[in-house]
């Protein structure tokens, strides 16, 4: 049988690629480069199924050719905000992602910012690298207690309830949820938490808020200048979804006024490129979108890819079909 031409289009851990390539007449991007949308047009025209990531842009212009040969978009990573479905649907394209298996991952991420901005983790390691640390005194660097406190979270999904799980369980804290739909008494049971109506509901009431929503143009600037106006003075925010929930321009200049505590972010508006008056901030702390970013993970996100366009391929339903 003549296997399936499967394009992958960044480099994947290794384990994965090499059983890819036993499965799949597959082509790999060798040198690791974002590719531009004409070669998605291309690659659309030439492969039975091509394998994204969020560093493609896959907008309505990657979708504009009059015919494609891919037959379906395997995207590595759980959220597909970048890809236009209504694109790859005209194209009779199907769309999967890789959820579940960078649940706790992206979770850890997500309490790492938030203990990293909390207790000033950053700055202090960049004071002590500076050669500048003085020595121990009662009154140095001091920080907001994470134990206990109240944590909203926008998005009750599983990563939103991977991050209850730690905050509740692990650090005893009092859990807030926001989410469009209703979530099950029994769920909300599993973390203490209480769900409440609306964003501007709950932003009041958290020291610490916590996004785990999609991207994409539902959620573009959820929070922006008037919810972070809501936010008390010395709550922080930390974001491990997508850059466009949150109005940078609007947060650094929160940060700078110090009008909320500090922030903690995973995830930007125009990756790679940072808001310029971000980096002025001391009170944030920035990490290069490492949420699934470890060994086990990454291969567990291949391997879910390589299911997805197996089944498909097989005739059989993709168990992670979106679109
Ligand atoms: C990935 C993510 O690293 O899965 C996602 O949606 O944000 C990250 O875990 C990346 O986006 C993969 O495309």
């Amino acid at each position: 049988m003549v296997k399936p031409k499967v394009l992958i289009s960044r480099r994947w851990p290794e384990a994965v690629e090499r059983s890819m390539a036993d499965r799949f007449d597959l082509t790999l991007n060798e040198a690791d480069r974002p590719m531009t949308v004409a070669d998605f047009r291309a690659a659309f025209a030439a492969f039975d199924a091509v394998c994204p990531t969020v560093t493609d842009k896959l907008g309505p212009d990657a979708f504009d050719l009059p015919q494609a040969r891919t037959k379906v978009l395997g995207n590595f990573g759980v959220g597909f905000s970048h890809i236009d479905l209504e694109g790859a649907k005209r194209h009779g394209m199907a769309v999967t992602n890789t959820p579940d298996v960078l649940s706790d991952c992206t979770a850890d991420i997500a309490m790492t910012l938030m203990l990293m901005v909390a207790r000033r983790a950053g700055e202090g390691e960049r004071e002590l690298r500076a050669g500048e640390w003085a020595g121990w005194r009662p009154t140095h660097m001091i920080g907001t207690k994470v134990s206990g406190a109240t944590l909203g979270i926008i998005g009750f999904g599983r990563i939103g309830q991977a991050m209850a799980q730690r905050a509740h369980h692990g650090f005893g804290m009092k859990i807030l949820v926001q989410n469009r739909s209703p979530i099950a008494a029994e769920v909300l049971a599993r973390y203490g938490a209480r769900q409440v109506g609306s964003v501007e509901e709950l932003l009041p009431d958290c020291d610490f808020l916590s996004l785990h929503c999609p991207g994409g143009a539902a959620n573009l600037h959820l929070i922006n200048a008037e919810r972070l106006a809501l936010m008390r003075r010395d709550a922080f925010l930390i974001n491990t979804a997508r850059g466009e929930v949150v109005d940078e321009a609007a947060l650094a200049a929160a940060l700078a006024e110090h009008r909320i505590g500090g922030a903690g972010l995973d995830v930007f508006e125009r990756e790679p490129q940072i808001t310029a008056a971000l980096m002025d901030c001391p009170n944030l702390v920035m990490l290069p979108h490492l949420g699934s970013a470890t060994r086990a993970t990454r291969e567990a996100m291949g391997f879910r890819v390589m299911e997805n366009v197996s089944a498909f391929f097989d005739g059989k339903a993709p168990p992670d079909r979106v679109a």
